[in-house]
C-alpha cells in the first residue's frame, strides 16, 4: 500500500454559480479514489488578484491520499473538466480552478506540476483558508505560511 500524504488543494470559482461550483468541488474531493477528505475551509469571497470578471469563491481542502501527486493533478483536471472548465485565455474566468498548493512536504517541480503552488504566498485566496484549516502550516522552502499574512492585506477577502 503507498504512503498516505496530506494535501491541500485551493478551490477557486467566479463564472457561473460559483458558490455552488465550489461546494460540489468539495463533495468531489470527498469521492476521489484512494483519498480522504479530513478538513474543509469556510468558503470565502475574494476580488479577483491578477485576473478579470467577478468576485471569486474560494476555499481550500486538506485530502489524506495515497495518489501520486501527478495522480492527483490529473483528477484534479478531470474534475475541472467535468465543471464544465474552458480556457480560452490564461487567468480567464472559470467555473472551477482545482490546484495543487501542498503535497506534503515535497518539492515538485516539473513541466506538468509546481509544489508548493509557486504564488501561494502571495495570494489571499488561498493563504487564509490554509491557515483556517492549519494555522501552523509550513510551506516546504519559505518556512511558517502565517509569516506571510502580512504581506496580503491588501487583498479583499470576505468569510461566507
Ligand atoms: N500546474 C503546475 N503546477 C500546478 C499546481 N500546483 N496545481 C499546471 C495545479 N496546476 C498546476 O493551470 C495551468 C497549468 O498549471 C496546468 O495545466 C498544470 O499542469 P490552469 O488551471 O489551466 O491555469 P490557470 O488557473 O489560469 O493558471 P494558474 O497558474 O493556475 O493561475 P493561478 O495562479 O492559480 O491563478 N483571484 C481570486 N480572488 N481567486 C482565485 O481563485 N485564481 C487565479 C488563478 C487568478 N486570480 C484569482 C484566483
Ligand atoms: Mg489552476
Amino acid at each position: 500500500m503507498a504512503a498516505k500524504v496530506s494535501a491541500f488543494i485551493g478551490i477557486g470559482a467566479n463564472l457561473g454559480d460559483a458558490r455552488v461550483q465550489v461546494e460540489q468541488a468539495l463533495a468531489a474531493l470527498a469521492r476521489l479514489p484512494q483519498s480522504r477528505l479530513t478538513a474543509q475551509s469556510r468558503l470565502f469571497r475574494t476580488a479577483p488578484v491578477d485576473a478579470g470578471g467577478d468576485d471569486f469563491i474560494n476555499a481550500v481542502a486538506r485530502i489524506e491520499t495515497e495518489l501520486p501527486a501527478p495522480a492527483l493533478l490529473e483528477q484534479l483536471q478531470a474534475l475541472e473538466l467535468a465543471a464544465g472548465r474552458e480556457r480560452p485565455f490564461r487567468n480567464a474566468p472559470r467555473t472551477l480552478d482545482l490546484d495543487l498548493l501542498l503535497y506534503g512536504d515535497q518539492v515538485i517541480d516539473t513541466p506538468a506540476l509546481t509544489v508548493p503552488h509557486p504564488r501561494l504566498a502571495q495570494r489571499a485566496f488561498a493563504l487564509i483558508p490554509l491557515l483556517q484549516i492549519d494555522p501552523f502550516i509550513s510551506i516546504p522552502g519559505h518556512g511558517a505560511a502565517h509569516q506571510f499574512v502580512p504581506r496580503v492585506a491588501d487583498q479583499a477577502i470576505t468569510k461566507l
